[in-house]
C-alpha cells in the first residue's frame, strides 16, 4: 500500500453513515435473486482518476499527484495508487486506454514497450486484488498525430498506427482477461465540410471496425466489441452520434450481430436524447453492452463528466438496464472526474463512494418498480388492443384491404389518455 490514501479506511456498508462508508452500496444484498455487486458491476476509469491534470480550456494543472511524470517508475507508482483506491472502494472492476497507464515513447516500437511492460505490472497487481478489467481501450485522440482523425485521418499512415494501436491494446486486454474492449469515436468526425471526404472517411471507418472484429476472433477473445456513441466534441461532427446513427452504420458494415453499445449519460444528453431513451433503443435493437455512467451539467452544455448525484435520473436508467436483462459482460464505469478544485486523495475516495450510493439508490428504486409491476402493467393495457387476432392479422394484411375492413366494420377509434401524470406519480413512489 503506498501512503496516497493514508488515512482512509476500506470503506463498508453501513446505513447510518456520516463519513466515506456506503449507505446504500451494499455488495452483498441480494436483489431480485442476485447480489447488488453483480447487478452494478462497478469500474473505475483510470483517464479521470489517475491520469487527469485538472485542467480546463482556461487553466492547467491544478492536480499536485506524486505519479506526474513521464517515467516508468512512476507509471508503476500510478497503478499502486490506482489499485489502493480499487481496494478501499472495493470495486470488481476497473478500466483503462493505453495512455492512461504508459509514458509515450519515441517510437511506436518504445511505446509498446512500455505498454506491454505495464500491462504485466497490471496482470500483478490484479492477481493479489479482486479489481478485474472491465475494458480497454485506445487513446487516439488526445496526440497531435489524430488530430484530423484515426481510422478516419486521410493519412493512411495515421489509419496504419491506429490499426497497430487497437491491436496491441485488444491483445492486452485479452490478455488481462477484460470483459470488454472499447471502441469510442475520438477524432473520428469533422470539422468543416471544405476539406473533408464524408464518404471515404466512413467507409475508413466501417472497414476499420471489421478488422477489430476479424482480430477479435483471430486471437478468441470472448468479451464484447463496443461502440461508444458521442454526438460532438471534440470533432465538430462525430459520425458515431448516438445509438440509431451507430446501428445505421453497423448495419451497412454487415456488424450489427457483433458489436455492442457502451452508452455514456453525458454522451446521450448532448445528443439531445435521455439515457434511458438511447438505452432502451439498444434494447430493442439487441445491441446493448454497458455503461458510462456520469452527468453533464445541464446549462454548460459540453460533456463536463461529472459523477452522476441525481437519484430519479439513475433510477429510470437501471430500470432500462433491469428491462434490457441487466449486464452480461457490461457494467457501470464511473467515467466522471473530480471538479478541478477537488485536490485531495479524500474527494477522489468521496465522488466515486457518493457516485456508487447514487447508483445503488437508483438501482433499488428501479429493481423496486419492476417488481411492483405497476409501471409495465400499464404499459401492457395501452397496447392491449394489439393482442387480439383481427390486431395481428392487420399487420399481414395491406393497405386496401385493411381501409375495406375500416368502411365494412364501421371503425372509429376514441382517443385514449396516455396517463403521463400517473405513470410519472407511480415513478415518485420509489424514487
Ligand atoms: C469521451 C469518453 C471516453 C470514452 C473512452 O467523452 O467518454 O472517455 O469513454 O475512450
Ligand atoms: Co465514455
Amino acid at each position: 500500500m503506498t501512503d496516497f490514501f493514508k488515512d482512509i479506511a476500506p470503506l463498508a456498508y453501513d446505513p447510518n453513515s456520516t463519513g466515506l462508508d456506503f449507505r446504500h452500496y451494499n455488495p452483498d444484498e441480494v436483489i431480485l435473486g442476485k447480489r447488488m455487486e453483480d447487478h452494478l458491476r462497478f469500474a473505475v476509469a483510470y483517464w479521470h482518476s489517475f491520469a487527469w491534470p485538472g485542467g480546463d480550456p482556461f487553466g492547467g494543472q491544478t492536480f499536485d499527484r506524486p505519479w506526474f511524470g513521464d517515467t516508468m517508475d512512476l507509471a508503476r507508482l500510478k497503478a499502486d495508487v490506482a489499485f489502493d483506491m480499487f481496494d478501499l472502494l472495493n470495486v470488481p472492476y476497473f478500466c483503462w486506454h493505453d495512455a492512461d497507464i504508459r509514458p509515450e515513447g519515441d517510437s511506436f516500437a518504445e511505446s509498446l514497450r512500455n505498454f506491454e511492460e505495464i500491462i504485466d505490472y497490471f496482470g500483478t497487481k490484479m492477481a493479489g486484488s479482486k479489481t478485474q478489467l472491465l475494458w480497454g481501450t485506445a487513446n487516439m485522440f488526445s496526440h497531435r498525430r489524430f488530430m484530423a482523425g484515426a481510422a478516419t485521418n486521410p493519412d493512411p499512415e495515421i489509419f496504419a498506427w491506429s490499426a497497430a494501436t487497437v491491436k496491441a491494446c485488444m491483445d492486452a486486454t485479452h490478455n488481462l482477461g477484460g470483459q470488454n474492449y472499447v471502441l469510442w469515436g475520438g477524432r473520428e468526425g469533422y470539422e468543416t465540410l471544405l476539406n473533408t471526404d464524408l464518404k471515404r472517411e466512413r467507409q475508413q471507418a466501417g472497414r476499420f471496425l471489421q478488422m477489430a472484429v476479424e482480430y477479435k476472433h483471430k486471437i478468441g477473445f470472448k468479451g464484447a466489441i463496443l461502440v461508444e456513441p458521442k454526438p460532438q466534441e471534440p470533432s465538430k461532427h462525430q459520425y458515431d452520434f448516438d445509438v440509431a446513427t451507430v446501428y445505421g452504420f453497423l448495419k451497412e458494415f454487415g456488424l450489427e450481430g457483433e458489436v455492442q453499445m457502451n452508452i455514456e449519460q453525458g454522451h446521450a444528453i448532448l445528443a439531445g436524447h435521455s439515457f434511458e431513451h438511447e438505452l432502451a433503443l439498444a434494447a430493442s435493437l439487441g445491441i446493448f453492452g454497458s455503461i458510462d455512467m456520469n452527468r453533464n451539467d445541464y446549462q454548460s452544455g459540453w460533456d463536463t463528466d461529472q459523477f452522476p448525484n441525481n437519484v430519479p435520473e439513475v433510477a429510470l436508467a437501471y430500470y432500462e438496464v433491469l428491462k434490457a436483462g441487466g449486464f452480461t459482460t457490461g457494467g457501470t464505469n464511473f467515467d466522471a472526474k473530480l471538479r478541478r478544485q477537488s485536490l485531495d486523495p479524500v474527494d477522489l475516495i468521496a465522488a466515486h463512494a457518493g457516485a456508487m450510493d447514487v447508483c445503488a439508490r437508483g438501482f433499488k428504486a428501479a429493481a423496486a418498480m419492476l417488481e411492483d409491476g405497476t409501471l409495465e402493467a400499464m404499459r401492457a393495457e395501452r397496447y392491449a388492443g394489439w393482442d387480439s387476432a383481427d390486431a395481428q392479422a392487420m399487420l399481414e394484411s395491406d393497405l386496401g384491404s385493411i381501409a375495406q375492413r375500416v368502411l365494412d366494420d364501421g371503425i372509429n377509434p376514441q382517443p385514449q389518455s396516455g396517463r403521463q401524470e400517473i405513470l410519472e406519480n407511480v415513478v415518485n413512489r420509489f424514487v
